[in-house]
């Protein structure tokens, strides 16, 4: 059965309501807990899940909020982070991103990374390009890291990995223009695809965070290895740089 993203997308953003609706309902009284981000989490999951499995009954389902030990990578799988970036929706801090992807032989075929609040739409189908809103776009054509807005993750769940990682910032830092941050990684990962940060870099990162984001950045004509230009593994967390291909090896040569 043919996949239309059209009605992937409808899915979406009517996903995204859920967002939207909790924080005008509940902003203020449980603004600041984290229970409240993770039933988002839950509810957001269990609506797309249920809709993709409607549409779709033959594609497995993969998403952060279960367990996802029956899922075979071989075939075909959806992989959904319902909220990335859901420390920002405790905060109330409106960068957050629902990302889904649909993987076919061990590979992105289709990629949406979804703004709930500036409601910025990022679409890729496998070798047809990548779109905002329905435009075309392309990574940036910046050829240096001297010339270059940096993004990174800082891993804050491994929280050991601060000492390399701060040396590591430091030194791309002093090399390039300046860094940029959301705290989100699907949604950095859209930018690097949309030209408006050169690269983002990040350890650790989970299949979800980031199974969208590869698809946006190469159909927009960007790279997408691990830190040591290497292929990343599926089943466990990956160490992943995302470029717009021109600063690919400069960066590479830091992080590694
Ligand atoms: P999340 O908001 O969906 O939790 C922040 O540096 C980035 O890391 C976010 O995209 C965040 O996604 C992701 N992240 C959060 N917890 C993680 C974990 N335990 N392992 C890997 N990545 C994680
Ligand atoms: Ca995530």
């Amino acid at each position: 059965m043919g996949v239309h993203i059209e009605q992937v997308v409808k899915i979406v953003r009517e996903a995204a309501v859920i967002i939207r609706n909790r924080e005008i309902d509940l902003n203020i009284t449980i603004k600041g807990a984290a229970d409240y981000a993770t039933e988002i989490d839950f509810k957001v999951q269990q609506f797309i899940e249920k809709e993709l499995k409607n549409a779709y009954p033959k594609i497995q389902f993969m998403g952060e909020e279960k367990s996802n030990e029956e899922v075979d990578f071989n075939e075909k799988f959806w992989v959904l982070d319902p909220v990335d970036g859901t420390n920002n929706l405790v905060h109330d801090y409106k960068e957050v991103a629902i990302s889904l992807a649909l993987f076919d032989k061990r590979e992105g075929v289709l990629g949406v990374v979804y703004q709930p609040y500036t409601e910025e739409l990022y679409t890729a189908n496998k070798g047809q390009g990548a779109y905002l809103n329905g435009n075309k776009i392309q990574v940036s054509k910046v050829k240096t890291l001297s010339k270059s807005l940096i993004s990174f993750g800082a891993s804050p769940y491994y929280k050991e990995l601060a000492e390399e990682n701060f040396e590591v910032f430091k030194e791309i830092f002093t090399r390039c223009e300046d860094f940029r941050r959301t705290g989100s990684a699907a949604m950095e990962l859209a930018y690097v695809a949309s030209g408006r940060v050169e690269s983002f870099f990040e350890k650790r990162l989970k299949l979800w965070d980031y199974a969208a984001g590869i698809l946006l950045v190469k159909e927009a004509g960007g790279k997408f290895t691990g830190y040591k230009g290497d292929e990343l593994e599926l089943e466990v967390c990956s160490d992943i740089v995302a470029t717009n291909g021109k600063i690919h090896s400069e960066l590479l040569e830091i992080l590694h």
